[in-house]
């Protein structure tokens, strides 16, 4: 009789250990707002999601340089006529996840993009041009390697995304109605795979997680180039405050290679050194960014979260605009 008790006790101890552990809603079950695939879900649930992201780019650089306008501009010591300084780049991005089954999560991402880039030209004048549209619709499964494969529980990503979002913006320039330089452009163009490999370990009062994501163009587009491939990979730490709050910080190093290829409609500007952002050697870098941020969970199952993000270090195949922060806020809701 003691025995059975005893096993009793013991069954429902793991049993809760077990429910805590998959069942239990906690803050930061979810990593930083700005990681994307970091969790999956249970069968038959769905989630939805919406995040606003906000970066800021503003001043050249060259490497690891900064540059000042007239480094740039063939008024003072650069080469070209017209020099981009500031960049504000906002992403607003739908998300919907759902579990056919409890070893696969599926996720869609629809992101709208609105772009504002403001110039100085070497003859002393300034001009500003906008872009905005539906960007390129992504598909992803996530699933976790069974405890025996070499990587237990892991969970990994593999996705594609379509080549919904456009690169033919254009807006009034000094030289016209152009078309808007690669920067100012909102898709890709062409078919893109995500592939992801990421783990995050919950504690009783902490948790932390690591995550390795990619995102590779699988062929040129139908203006003859094709954009870098994009790594980032990601390690975060949160501490739960209590049942609603998380807060974390997490470290993040980000590569981007240049462009193959390139745009014939850019031909003149490139071959006259109109502007740096018409080149598609000059589209690759790498960062390290520094991110806070915080986790909130209501008991209705609503989520919101914000994340903010500084580099640390960069160095750009320049010149190029330099990132100066990312904010991401976002709301999410499983049921
Ligand atoms: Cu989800």
């Amino acid at each position: 009789m003691k025995l059975f008790l005893k096993g009793a006790a013991l069954g429902l101890a793991l049993f809760s250990a077990c429910a805590s552990a998959t069942d239990a809603t906690r803050p930061d079950d979810h990593a930083p707002i700005g990681v994307m695939g970091d969790h999956t879900h249970h069968k038959g649930e769905w989630m939805l999601s919406y995040r606003y992201m906000l970066m800021r780019m503003e001043d050249n650089r060259d490497g690891t340089k900064r540059l000042d306008e007239s480094e740039v501009l063939i008024s003072g010591t650069g080469d070209y006529r017209v020099a981009p300084t500031d960049m504000d780049m906002v992403m607003h991005m739908l998300g919907v996840m759902y579990a056919p089954t409890e070893n696969l999560t599926l996720m869609a991402m629809i992101p709208y993009v609105e772009n504002d880039m403001d110039h100085v030209t070497a003859m002393g004048g300034a001009f500003s041009t906008e872009s905005s549209n539906l960007g390129d619709i992504s598909l992803t499964a996530l699933s976790s390697f069974s405890k025996t494969s070499p990587l237990p529980e892991w969970l990994w990503q593999l996705g594609l995304s379509f080549p919904t979002g456009d690169q033919d913006q254009r807006d009034l320039t000094p030289m016209g109605n152009s078309v808007l330089p690669y920067s100012m452009q909102i898709g890709s163009g062409s078919y893109n795979l995500i592939a992801g490999l990421g783990k995050n370990v919950s504690r009783e009062r902490d948790a932390f997680g690591v995550q390795l994501r990619g995102i590779f163009p699988l062929d040129k587009n139908d203006d003859d180039y094709k954009v870098g491939n994009r790594a980032t990979v990601s390690a975060w730490y949160s501490r739960l405050l209590n049942q609603s709050f998380s807060v974390s910080v997490r470290g993040l190093y980000e590569f981007r290679d240049n462009y193959s290829g390139e745009d014939p409609r850019y031909a003149m500007a490139q071959a006259t050194n109109l502007v740096p952002t018409v080149d598609p050697d000059l589209r690759g870098g790498a960062r390290f960014d520094i991110a806070v941020g915080v986790n909130w969970l209501h008991s209705s199952g609503h989520r919101l979260a914000l994340e903010y993000q500084v580099p640390a270090w960069q160095d750009l195949d320049g010149p190029q605009l330099e990132t100066d922060s990312v904010l991401t806020v976002g709301w999410q809701l499983a049921f």
